[in-house]
């Protein structure tokens, strides 16, 4: 079949369609596409998830309005079914692949889950299809990996006996079909005639832009807005250290920064986790290898960042310290574990750094999280007998926390704000000897 056949086949929804990698991306889009009237094969190696998609029920965890409904439908429609052969996908004409693109502890993408996925598509890739990339990669990945991947397994030529594109994600947890449908898609293809067929196709769940461009622009710019979100918290993180040592407040300073016209400076905080910001900097970096270019300002964003759970600590030191105490032997509450406010998402959480920190400290930890599993339960209990507090995430419920009770059940009244969730005042009148980040001692 042409391209121009299967752009044609993508307008009438006649192509059939397949996901690979039915995660927190592949599932959501899955339905979409079965939604809007195509018919879609989901292909994952767990047989316990496909299995469980089969019977119509999301193994996707936390809360994604929408998401459990619509699967239920497009299941019970017969317009999606989950397998976990790859032989499966023999009559496809449009392949999404939508697997994990972490970066290992050197900071270099690991495409083990890519690879696997496209050394098992390869043999049973159907003649003329079209196979869309939906993971975030490294600028040029579509070049060396992806292309010269599908051309060994498959015996095919590109652009001859099949197409390629990447099209990237920009969902969120808690706002997966929300995202999917009404953010805007760069759709690179390997040739404009490719990235017109991903265009077709978008059309039909996107009720936003869908940009043409080629497979390096594509993806460049998903790794490049991430990588700009964690440069511009590095800001903010960099500008609350100058503003405790010099004695000011960085949640007044950025207040009036922001009334100049085009500044927009972020919240400061504990850390920066998540499942993209602390990746896909490392990703748009790795675009620049094999060259003499050597990156100054996205590694040291990253290293800002990474470095702000140590600072809490050290800010935690020193409200000890005003005591006369040491913190060595102590025992901390921290309060929240997720890497987001209101979220049970604890990938890449700064917490974890914390307690590491606190740990090789000498400290030991009791942890509380409305929404994480194994850390509920009543701060104020958990709070009686430790020797101090910190706050790791801003959860609407603690800006609630009874301040002055949990300052009586402590044994000691210290109180670290790591997220400028509590005002001086506050933490003042409830008889805490205080830390708040961003706040100098004078402030
Ligand atoms: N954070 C700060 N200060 C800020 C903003 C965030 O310290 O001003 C921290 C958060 O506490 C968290 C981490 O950074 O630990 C990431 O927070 P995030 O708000 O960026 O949330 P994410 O990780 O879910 O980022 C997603 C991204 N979306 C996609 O990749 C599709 C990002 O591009 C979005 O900009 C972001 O959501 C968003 O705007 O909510």
């Amino acid at each position: 079949m042409s391209l121009q056949e299967l752009t044609t086949r993508i307008e009438d929804k006649s192509a059939r369609l397949a996901v690979i990698g039915l995660g927190y991306v592949g599932l959501p889009v899955a339905c979409e596409f079965a939604r809007a009237g195509f018919d879609v094969l989901g292909v994952d190696i767990l047989a316990e998830r496909v299995e469980k998609i089969n019977r119509g029920v999301s193994p996707i965890e936390g809360n994604e309005p929408g998401l459990a409904e619509l699967l239920r439908e497009v299941i019970g429609g017969g317009r999606l079914r989950a397998a976990t052969d790859y032989a499966d996908l023999r009559d496809r004409d449009v392949i999404l692949i939508d697997v994990e693109t972490p970066v290992d502890e050197h900071n270099i993408p690991r495409y083990r889950a890519l690879y696997s996925a496209l050394t098992s598509l390869g043999p049973v890739l159907k003649e003329g299809a079209l196979v869309i990339v939906e993971s975030t990669l490294a600028p040029g990945t579509m070049r060396d990996v992806v292309i010269p991947q599908l051309e060994e397994h498959s015996r095919r030529r590109l652009n001859a006996g099949f197409h390629a594109g990447n099209c990237p994600e920009r969902v969120m947890p808690g706002k997966l079909l929300a995202n999917l449908r009404g953010l805007s898609r760069v759709c690179g293809g390997m040739t404009p005639e490719t990235s017109a067929a991903l265009i077709a196709l978008y059309r039909h769940i996107v009720q936003a832009d869908l940009d043409p461009a080629d497979c390096i622009t594509a993806e460049i710019v998903k790794t490049a807005e991430n990588a700009y979100r964690d440069v511009q918290i590095a800001f903010a993180n960099e500008l609350a250290l100058v503003c405790e040592a010099a004695g000011g407040d960085v949640w007044k300073v950025r207040e009036l920064v922001n009334k100049s016209p085009g500044r927009n400076v972020l919240l400061p905080g504990a850390g920066v986790g998540g499942h993209c910001i602390p990746k896909d900097p490392w990703l748009l970096a790795y675009g620049a290898r094999g060259t003499d270019l050597n990156l100054s300002l996205i590694p040291s964003a990253r290293r800002v960042n990474d470095a702000m759970p140590r600072h809490i600590l050290d800010l935690l030191a020193g409200a000890l310290a005003e005591r006369g105490e040491a913190l060595k032997g102590k025992t901390v509450l921290a309060l929240g574990y997720a890497y987001l406010e209101d979220s049970d998402d604890t990938r890449n959480s700064p917490t974890a750094a914390f307690l590491a920190a606190l740990e090789t400290a000498g400290a030991a930890a009791r942890v509380h999280d409305p929404f994480v599993e194994g850390y509920q339960g009543d701060a104020l209990k958990m709070a009686e007998g430790a020797d101090a507090a910190v706050l790791l995430v801003k959860h609407s419920e603690y800006k609630t926390l009874d301040l002055a009770a949990l300052a009586g059940a402590l044994r000691l009244p210290v109180f670290v704000d790591g997220r400028g969730l509590f005002t001086p005042a506050e933490l003042t009148a409830a008889g805490f000897t205080q830390r708040i980040i961003g706040r100098g001692q004078a402030a």
